[in-house]
């Protein structure tokens, strides 16, 4: 089994108990891709993180693969339906994950609106030498409406955190969810202008899947209001980010809260770190130790289960 980042040795007692573990050592750097190519052309299974290409080239090259593990709910790093052609079972790491990056998605519009991280910065950098009534005043978060695209798992937490602040809840999704309306009060709308029209706050959740990419684009800026700030916490390529950038230069939109990008990492030099009214993030929505605990853990299990004949925990 080989297994592309550092995980707690706790995570892989169960499978080092009877199977070869191979781990690549570093925490933050991704496996180079040659080494990944070698290990996974003598693996029976893989634990995967989003940064590692599991595409054709590597399962034709990896004929004892049974099992690919990805520590993500997400998996657009993998060629699942080729990889299921092959009978390699994909899992993904969903539940586990879902209340965390509610609370992540939940406090990126809260740092966001309220300029939590700009106020921080104004006190350390000894700006504060003085105060007025409107200091690094922010948008109020409570009664306000949050439009969220993607009513899944995460979208359908993030909502129950709105309830709480007593917020209009719309929501665009592939389907209406009529339970969650019950349950929520929330309001399905069919069409992404008049979410976008309708949202103080829009928060982005739905999966990256051909049909999603570029879905956010200079025309859904353009019907936000202007005063109105958008979050991330999906996928970066959900959003057609230079158009984005757009909208923040020109203040056809107030700010963002973004936890993902097109292409991560991004460096000091991206266009977004140059602007005051974003809240940027290194793509840590699910990134509480417990969780990612809970992630490891259960990419673990599901390795186990299908090596030794049973059914996955979480396969796609
Ligand atoms: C990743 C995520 O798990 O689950 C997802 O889809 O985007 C994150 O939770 C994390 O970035 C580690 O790959």
């Amino acid at each position: 089994i080989f297994v592309t980042r550092k995980l707690p040795e706790e995570t892989l007692h169960l499978l080092r108990k009877t199977y070869t573990v191979e781990m690549w050592e570093e925490e933050e750097t991704p496996c180079p891709r040659e080494l990944l190519l070698e290990k996974a052309s003598q693996a029976s299974g893989l634990i995967t993180m989003l940064s590692d290409k599991i595409d054709q080239e590597l399962i034709k090259q990896s004929p004892h693969l049974q099992v690919v593990a990805n520590l993500a709910v997400g998996h657009d790093n993998i060629d699942v339906e080729y990889a299921k052609g092959k009978n390699i079972t994909v899992c993904n790491t969903p539940d586990v994950l879902t209340e965390t990056t509610a609370d992540l998605g939940f406090s990126l519009l809260m740092a966001t609106a309220r300029r939590i991280v700009e106020a921080d910065t104004y006190v350390r950098e000894d700006k504060w030498q003085n105060w007025g009534p409107f200091l690094m005043a922010g948008s109020d978060i409570h009664d306000k409406t949050l439009g969220i695209i993607g009513m899944g798992r995460i979208g359908s937490a993030v909502a129950r955190r709105a309830k709480g602040f007593n917020m209009e809840i719309l929501y665009h999704n592939r389907s209406q969810n009529e339970d969650l309306e019950q349950e929520l009060g929330a309001t399905f709308i069919s069409d992404l202008k008049t979410l976008a029209e309708r949202s103080d706050f829009v928060m982005c959740v739905v999966p990256l899947t051909p049909d999603t990419e570029g879905l956010l684009n200079s025309e859904f800026f353009s019907h936000m209001k202007s005063d109105g700030i958008f979050v991330n916490i999906s996928r970066g390529t959900v959003v057609d980010e230079p158009a984005l950038v757009e909208a923040l230069e020109s203040g056809q939109i107030k700010a963002a809260g973004l936890d993902v990008f097109a292409s991560e990492p991004i460096r000091a030099d991206h266009p977004l770190v140059k602007l005051d009214n974003v809240v940027l993030l290194p793509h840590i929505g699910s990134g509480s130790i417990e969780t990612r605990e809970r992630m490891a853990k259960l990419t673990a299990k599901n390795v186990a289960c299908v090596l030794a004949g049973e059914e996955a925990i979480t396969p796609l």
